[in-house]
């Protein structure tokens, strides 16, 4: 079994649970910021059995956009960054996946 763990843009992240969901799969949606933007992110716990890891991902990729952001004022805040050395803007997404192997999957 694997836990497929998907950042995505929270303007992606319904439409992605949803066709999750309609095509049979379990979704935890948790609301997460990005530590370079600062700003909000989605991100989406898919437990899931192997074989089902690549029509996961095919389905992230239908539904996460690539797309600029720019870079908020509020970018630095906490970690010592000037805002001259932040880019105006950079590539967000469609998703950032990573997959992992699950040792036990229980439900009580
Ligand atoms: P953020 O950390 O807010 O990053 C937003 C975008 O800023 C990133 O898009 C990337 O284009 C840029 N960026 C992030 N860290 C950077 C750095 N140290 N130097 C230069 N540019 C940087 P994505 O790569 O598509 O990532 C979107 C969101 O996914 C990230 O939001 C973060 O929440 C998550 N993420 C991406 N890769 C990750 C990783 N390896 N580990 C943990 N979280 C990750």
């Amino acid at each position: 079994m694997k836990l497929i763990l998907a950042i995505v843009n929270n303007d992606d992240s319904a439409i992605a649970a949803s066709a999750l969901t309609e095509a049979g799969y379990f979704v935890t949606k948790l609301s997460t910021t990005g530590g370079f933007l600062m700003v909000g992110n989605t991100t989406l716990l898919i437990g899931t059995e192997d074989t089902e890891t690549e029509n996961v991902i095919e389905i992230l990729s239908k539904y996460c956009k690539t797309r600029k952001q720019a870079t908020p004022s509020t970018a630095s805040f906490g970690n010592g960054l000037s805002n001259e050395s932040l880019p105006p803007e950079v590539t967000v997404g469609g998703a950032a996946i990573f997959v992992m192997n699950v040792e036990k999957d229980i439900k009580i």
